[in-house]
């Protein structure tokens, strides 16, 4: 099932409504072998996330999330796992750090556990918690890695939820005072925040499909949870600024460009009413300060009421960087389906398509203006668990749209592929390995893939 167009494939549309400047850079890569060289200091990067990798779920004064509930419950992952263990990351971190060192990485994109600073989400610090991630960090800086720290990727503490978590207005404001405990213990590092990972991906896939923590089916209350996942976006871009420490702070989205299935203008149609739902009404707010009328239209009184005056002037405080998550395009008929128009990967809703890539990061630029951009994620799973072949040919293709599109003027400073090593991949557990490295969940050895292999060497030479 596809995870990031949930409402095109359930039906439930209707329901819802760098380039641094001046660098130069070599002609464009094809899929050919042409090469391409990438802007001097370009960020080759990886990202993974606290609950996907970490483990220690109940150690050293860890709180949990909504994520260790519902692993937990039955039905809910494939085969019952849970991210107890998961890469045993919290125990192992020494030798991950030398791991990124040895593939070159020089940006590594990873989330602080909430649960795991604030074992209650709010009042009392862990300070081993804390600690953990200053060893994390400190651990990157020697290695010369520059820290990509995501405030939160959907393990929200379940002390929160149980007063609502982000259907209660207050999580924005408690979602800031956790990011200034962030900034005041580890701002001197200098790391790059990311405040949300995906908000749309909690909304569609944890309170519309009900798959994903917290496992509701409410897309009323979806919207509204949407609208207070913006207002903490917005509060913690503030909360920086009031801190006054070190570093440049901007959201992470799913984007997903939006093509008609073909020429018909209801398919046309369709198609828009699909990007305001995959794209704007995320963009609009976090880079424009408003929501896109066409789908401020087709919300209920009861999401309207809960976007109180003021709000958007909030979540459009101005951010240093977007962060954009892509994993596929989406074609819409004019029925408003979903079809596929590529191959898929083991993952059914991905539809392989590099040329998106180009296609969304240039629509970014002419939309939105020269906003930095890295990519925050990319990158498929594969039942290659060593010779992943595949996995290389689908980051060249990627890694050769970028380049085309830096060539176009985009401002794309960095890329992170999902991901750095296998890892618990939500309800799917442990059945899709997306890392690049391999990780044996009995021995948690790690072994470096075709494809690590191959991103040392294309970080080595700048380009593909
Ligand atoms: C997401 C998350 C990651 C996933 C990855 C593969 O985009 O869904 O950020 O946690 O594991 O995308 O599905």
């Amino acid at each position: 099932m596809r995870r990031r167009s949930l409402l095109a494939l359930a039906g439930l549309g209707a329901l819802a409504g760098c380039a641094r400047t001046g660098a130069t850079v070599q002609p464009a890569a094809g899929p050919s072998g042409a090469s391409a060289t990438f802007p001097p200091g370009f960020g080759w990067g990886a990202s993974t996330s606290a609950y996907q990798i970490e483990g220690a779920a109940t150690e050293d004064g860890r709180g949990p999330s909504v994520w260790d509930v519902f692993s937990h419950e039955a039905g809910r992952t494939r085969n019952g796992d849970t991210g107890d263990v998961a890469a045993d990351h919290y125990h192992r971190l020494t030798g991950d750090l030398d791991l990124m060192r040895d593939l070159g990485l020089r940006s590594y994109r990873f989330s602080v556990s909430w649960s795991r600073v604030l074992p209650t989400g709010r009042g009392a610090v862990n300070q081993q918690g804390l600690d953990f991630y200053r060893r994390l960090v400190d651990g990157l800086r020697e290695r010369g890695i520059a820290p990509v720290v995501t405030l939160f990727h959907w393990d929200t503490p379940q002390a929160l939820q149980e007063l609502g978590g982000w259907e209660n207005r207050d999580c924005a404001q408690w979602f800031a005072d956790y990011a200034h405990t962030m900034y005041t213990a580890l701002g001197d590092a200098d790391p790059t925040w990311l405040t949300l990972n995906e908000p749309k991906t909690v909304v569609d896939v944890g309170y519309t499909a009900g798959i994903h923590a917290p496992g509701k089916r409410d897309r009323q209350l979806a919207n509204i949870v949407g609208h207070h996942l913006l207002l903490g976006h917005g509060l913690a871009v503030q909360a920086l600024r009031a801190a006054g420490t070190g570093g440049r702070i901007g959201a992470a989205l799913s984007l997903s460009p939006v093509y008609p299935a073909d020429e018909t203008d209801a398919a046309r149609s369709q198609a828009t009413a699909s990007d305001a739902e995959e794209n704007r009404r995320w963009l609009d707010p976090v880079l424009k300060g408003s929501y896109p009328q066409d789908w401020l239209a087709t919300q209920p009184a009861a999401v309207r009421t809960a976007m109180r005056d003021g709000d958007l002037a909030v979540i459009g405080t101005a951010s240093d960087l977007l962060g954009v998550n892509y994993y596929g395009p989406t074609h819409i008929t004019g029925t408003g389906s979903r079809v596929m128009k590529h191959p898929t990967s083991q993952a059914t809703w991905q539809e392989i398509d590099p040329n998106g890539l180009y296609d969304l990061l240039t629509r970014i630029k002419r939309d939105y203006g020269d906003v930095p951009l890295t990519i925050t994620e990319n990158g498929m799973p594969t039942t290659n668990a060593f010779d992943d072949q595949d996995r290389v040919t689908f980051l060249r293709e990627h890694f050769a749209a970028a380049h085309r599109a830096i060539a176009a003027g985009v401002k794309l400073e960095s890329y992170h592929v999902w991901s750095l090593m296998d890892n618990f991949e939500w309800a799917e557990g442990y059945t899709q390995r997306w890392g690049m490295v391999h990780v044996d969940y009995t021995t948690q050895q790690r072994t470096l893939k075709a494809s690590a292999r191959w991103y040392k060497e294309v970080i080595a030479r700048n380009g593909v």
